[in-house]
Order: structure tokens, then C-alpha cells, then sequence
């Protein structure tokens, strides 16, 4: 039988769930919508109850069965269970991935519900959620909704998360969404990291009934929530430094726009003064010969202006002054035709005032002249 690439892989972390896994495993296999593909990637960290070879032995019993794959990473120890689910999501090979526990906690009955939604809200995420109507918690003690309650909260609050159930361990994602993620993956929220790292996704809450482990113990722990705090204030300074560089990166282009159109300015005094000395003060130049001087040295000081104070470059070896100076004096070539095509477009085809036309040509010219130079003269990135 040539297996085709899955469509759906469902991530499933395991530690001591020998009492779960296989039942887990079977009520997943019988939810699989029909037509759909899947594979099931098992991470174990070396259950000291032997959860890792019961998968392996249940495995090669379906090997030649089963159009759905089940697959058994064995990880050597703890390692935790977001490091779990990002290893499972660096060997999936479907497009869409489903995580969830293996301890009966997240009902299987929900995994085509999750599939369905990508179609019918055209989503990227998909969480199931306790918190929104029609969801709830079942079997957990009172202490324990509290302790889950404050965790959501502070997560809303501290990181400006808008899901209802950022906690969730049960969630659905198309993989290209995290394509560009680097992950902390510490301690037990996954979902939690997406949330935060990804902008702009569509997401979509199903909401679904959390029942409590009937078999096996909780891995949850105080060192459990000590990593949570940590992980939770890990996200809030990245975020805070990257909201930081982000608006410094906009104050910095604009500052350099400010510089680099000062500098333009002071051009436009250096061309007429050089043009009017060479016309009647030093010598008796022709005027429009004393002007081609004018203008190239209004380049020159535009240019040594330019590369020491808008762009601060320290670069003065005789080849690179040389290469950029051809290129500035070329962009501002190509600004003066810039300018005199717009003005004449604007003036001839739409019948706009010249000192209008003038105005919007200028400014065209001077911003693309900025922007090619920022990038290709003094080599910065557009936007730093
Ligand atoms: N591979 C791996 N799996 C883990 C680890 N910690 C927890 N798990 C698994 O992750 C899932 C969630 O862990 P649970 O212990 O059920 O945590 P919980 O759901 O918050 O707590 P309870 O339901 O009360 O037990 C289960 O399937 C665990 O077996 C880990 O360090 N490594
Ligand atoms: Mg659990």
C-alpha cells in the first residue's frame, strides 16, 4: 500500500498514560472523519510505566491495517510537555495540526468539529474552549477551576490575549501559520505562545465539555506553575521589546526622512549661491553653464551630508565613496525626471494648478529618491 502524505497530524504527548494510551488511540481512529487522512504522532519521555513501548507494539500490530498512521517519538527523559508537542509538530507532515492530551481530558468527538471549522469559518486556529457557552469543565475541584480561572486571566490581561480559553491544551492550527515562529516551547501552554506570537490569524472557539483523568496522575505541579509564570513573563518582555523596536524603527525612518530632506534643502541654497558666484561674483560663467556647476555641487554637499549625518555611514574608502556617489548622483538624475514627468502629466493631463503639480512632483521625487538611496546607496533596510 503507497501511503499518501496525511492531511491532518494529531500531536498526542504522553508521560505514564499507559492506562490511556491505546483507548485514546482507538477512540481518535474511530473519529476520523471519513476521507480525511491522518497520522498520530505519540511523544513519550521515557515513561518509567512503559507508555512508549506499548505504543511501539500497538503500532506494528496496525502497521498493515490501518490507513491512518500512528507513530511513537521516544524522547530519553521529561522534558516537558510544550518542548513534547513542538517536537511532535516538527515531525508532522500535515498541513493542519491538531494537539491534545491522551488522557481522555480533550474528547476525541471534537477532532471533526475542529476539521469542519476550517472550512466553515475559513480559519486558522481553531481552540476548543470551556469558557465560551456550551463549554464547561467536568470533575475538577474547586480550588483547581480557580487556579485555571486566575492562569486565564492573567493571561488576557498580562498579554492582551482576546481567546476566551488561551489555556486550552486542546487546539487545531494550519501549520504555515507558526512557519516563521521561534518558539520558547517552556513549560505547559503551547497555545499560549501562538496567541501571542501570531498577528493577524482568524481564530475560532468550539466549545466542548473537559472531563477530569479517570486513570493516571496529573503531571501538574508547583514547578508546573512556576514555569508558567516564567513563560508568561517570557512572552510579555519579547513582546514588550519588539512593540519597542518596532516603534523606534518608525521613529528612526522618520528622523531620516527629516534629515535626508533638510539635506535637500540645504542643496537647493548651495545650487543657487555656487550659480549665482559663478555668474556675476567669481566669474563671468554663462548661466547655464554656471548652473550645471551649481547643481553638481549641490550633489556633492548632498551627498557628503548625506552618508555622515542621515545615514551615518563610516565607510570613506576611495571605492565605496566612489561606487555610492555614482549611485546618489544617479538617483538624483532619475528624481529631476521623476519631477519634470509629473509635473508635466499632472499639469497637461489632469489640468492641476502648476504650483500644485509642483508641490506633488517634489515631494514624489525627493520620498523615492530617499527610499532608493536609504536601500540601495547606503545599504539599509527600508524600514529600521
Ligand atoms: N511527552 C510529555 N508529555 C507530557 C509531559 N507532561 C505532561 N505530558 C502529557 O501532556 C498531557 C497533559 O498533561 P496532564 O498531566 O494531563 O496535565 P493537566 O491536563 O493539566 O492535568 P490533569 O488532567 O489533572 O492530569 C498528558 O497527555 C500528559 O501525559 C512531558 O513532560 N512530556
Ligand atoms: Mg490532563
Amino acid at each position: 500500500m503507497i501511503q499518501k502524505n496525511p492531511q491532518v497530524s494529531i500531536i498526542l504527548p504522553t508521560y505514564n498514560e499507559s492506562k490511556n494510551i491505546i483507548d485514546i488511540l482507538k477512540l481518535i481512529d474511530k473519529n476520523i472523519p471519513k476521507g480525511i487522512l491522518t497520522e498520530t504522532i505519540v511523544i513519550d519521555d521515557n515513561s518509567p510505566d512503559g507508555t512508549g513501548k506499548i505504543v511501539e507494539d500497538y503500532v506494528s500490530s496496525i502497521k498493515k491495517i490501518a490507513e491512518n498512521t500512528v507513530d511513537v517519538i521516544h524522547r530519553k527523559a521529561k522534558n516537558g510537555l510544550s518542548s513534547a508537542i513542538l517536537n511532535g509538530i516538527q515531525n508532522a507532515k500535515g498541513e493542519t495540526i491538531v494537539v491534545m492530551d491522551s488522557d481522555f481530558s480533550h474528547p476525541p468527538q471534537i477532532i471533526p468539529k475542529m476539521i469542519e471549522a476550517f472550512k466553515q469559518y475559513q480559519c486558522d486556529l481553531v481552540v476548543a474552549s470551556r469558557y465560551i457557552t456550551g463549554g464547561s469543565i467536568r470533575g475538577w475541584t474547586t480550588k483547581r477551576k480557580l487556579m485555571s480561572k486566575i492562569a486565564t486571566i492573567i493571561a488576557k490581561k498580562g498579554l492582551g490575549v482576546k481567546t476566551k480559553d488561551p489555556m486550552s491544551g486542546f487546539f487545531a492550527f494550519k501549520k504555515n501559520i507558526i512557519k516563521e515562529l521561534n518558539f520558547d516551547a517552556l513549560g505547559y501552554k503551547f497555545l499560549l505562545e501562538i496567541l501571542v506570537k501570531t498577528k493577524g490569524i482568524n481564530i475560532k472557539e468550539i466549545p466542548y465539555t473537559f472531563e477530569n483523568r479517570k486513570f493516571g496522575s496529573s503531571k501538574l505541579d508547583t514547578g508546573t506553575v512556576i514555569d508558567y509564570f516564567k513563560s508568561v513573563w517570557k512572552l510579555y518582555i519579547n513582546e514588550k521589546i519588539k512593540t519597542t523596536n518596532e516603534k523606534r524603527g518608525s521613529v528612526r525612518f522618520l528622523s531620516k526622512a527629516g534629515r535626508f530632506f533638510s539635506v535637500g534643502a540645504s542643496g537647493f541654497l548651495v545650487n543657487y549661491i555656487v550659480t549665482m558666484l559663478l555668474t556675476s561674483g567669481l566669474s563671468e560663467l554663462w548661466y547655464l553653464h554656471a548652473n550645471i556647476f551649481g547643481i553638481l555641487a549641490s550633489i556633492s554637499t548632498n551627498f557628503i551630508l548625506n552618508k555622515v549625518w542621515t545615514f551615518e555611514d563610516r565607510d570613506f574608502s576611495r571605492k565605496k565613496i566612489l561606487s555610492q556617489y555614482g549611485k546618489f548622483g544617479l538617483f538624483s538624475s532619475l528624481g529631476a525626471l521623476i519631477q519634470l514627468g509629473m509635473v508635466f502629466w499632472l499639469v497637461d493631463s489632469y489640468d492641476i494648478a502648476y504650483p500644485l503639480a509642483l508641490i506633488s512632483a517634489i515631494t514624489s521625487a525627493a520620498f523615492s529618491n530617499f527610499v532608493l538611496n536609504k536601500k540601495l546607496t547606503f545599504k539599509e533596510k527600508l524600514w529600521n
